[in-house]
């Protein structure tokens, strides 16, 4: 089970969480989605595509992107969130900031997607006594070096060990356990060895007892594999989806809504639910 405020899902099918980036520099969308009109029209294409949650982005967290002020990011995003307030899907915001997520809260945010998994403990007290969902994901380093050096022993039990830890402080922190979701975080400190360990072995993940969420849409990593640019992986990005989905994920972060949710129909038929 897994609740996001007044939403509440069992589960038994896969989620798909649809990318709606307020960033000039989003390396899908080049800015189209940069005025709030645009990025809200976006968000509804999504939901009638199919999402289950909606993520909002004021800040890319691609390798090498620069940072953006306070105010630049809540002059971003709070105007969408605000925008899509009574929507029928529970929103997210994606955030590592604590004052974004604390704004974000109070203008209806369901869930805080944090790529620093709560580590600031300002952050921590807000998502606990905002009583919303979080996303806790693994990285080494920040966007701006993380792709520099990338090094671990064993990839997979030292996301593992950081997400049990990450749950752990959530828990005591006052995050009831069907609020939180974990993420290994591909492409986030991770060369492309690391990412495909991390996709063979998620089913190990799954131990840790709370739903896990999968990121690989349109990421360099399938870039790599293929040969094709951003704009061109959707077919790539799909398959990831299905693979994700195939070895234990319960949510996936995509941009192309439509065609992973036909996508996971096809799974669903034989996996789970016929929808
Ligand atoms: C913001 N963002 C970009 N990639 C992501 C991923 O893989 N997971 C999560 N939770 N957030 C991401």
């Amino acid at each position: 089970m897994l609740s996001l405020g007044s939403f509440q899902f069992d589960l038994s099918r896969p989620l798909v969480m649809g990318i709606v980036n307020v960033t000039p520099d989003s390396f899908l969308d080049g800015g189209i989605h940069w005025r709030r009109d645009a990025a809200m029209a976006h968000a509804r294409q999504l939901i009638e595509d199919g999402a289950d949650i909606i993520d909002i982005g004021g800040e890319s967290s691609r390798p090498g992107a620069q940072p953006v002020s306070l105010q630049e990011e809540l002059d971003r995003v709070l105007p969408v969130i605000e925008g899509l307030r009574g929507a029928s899907v529970p929103i997210s915001i994606d955030t590592f900031k604590p004052e974004v997520m604390r704004q974000a809260i109070a203008a209806g945010a369901h869930m805080v997607n944090d790529i620093n998994a709560l580590q600031d403990e300002a952050a921590l007290s807000i998502v606990a006594a905002g009583k919303v969902a979080v996303c806790l994901m693994h990285k080494q380093g920040n966007p701006q070096n993380m792709q520099s050096q990338p090094y671990y022993h064993d990839v997979v039990g030292e996301v593992g060990d950081f997400l049990r830890a990450r749950i752990m402080a959530a828990e005591a922190a006052g995050i009831a356990r069907q609020r939180i979701v974990i993420d290994p975080g591909f492409g986030f400190g991770k060369t492309l060895a690391h990412n495909l360990a991390l996709l063979r072995e998620l089913k190990q993940l799954t131990a840790l007892g709370v739903p896990l969420l999968a990121g690989l849409s349109r990421k360099s990593m399938l870039g790599a594999l293929t040969g094709q640019e951003a704009g061109q992986r959707m077919p790539a990005s799909v398959a990831a989806a299905l693979i994700a989905v195939q070895r234990g994920a319960n949510i996936v972060r995509v941009h192309d809504v439509r065609a992973t949710v036909d996508g996971l129909k096809i799974w669903n038929a034989i996996n789970g639910e016929i929808q």
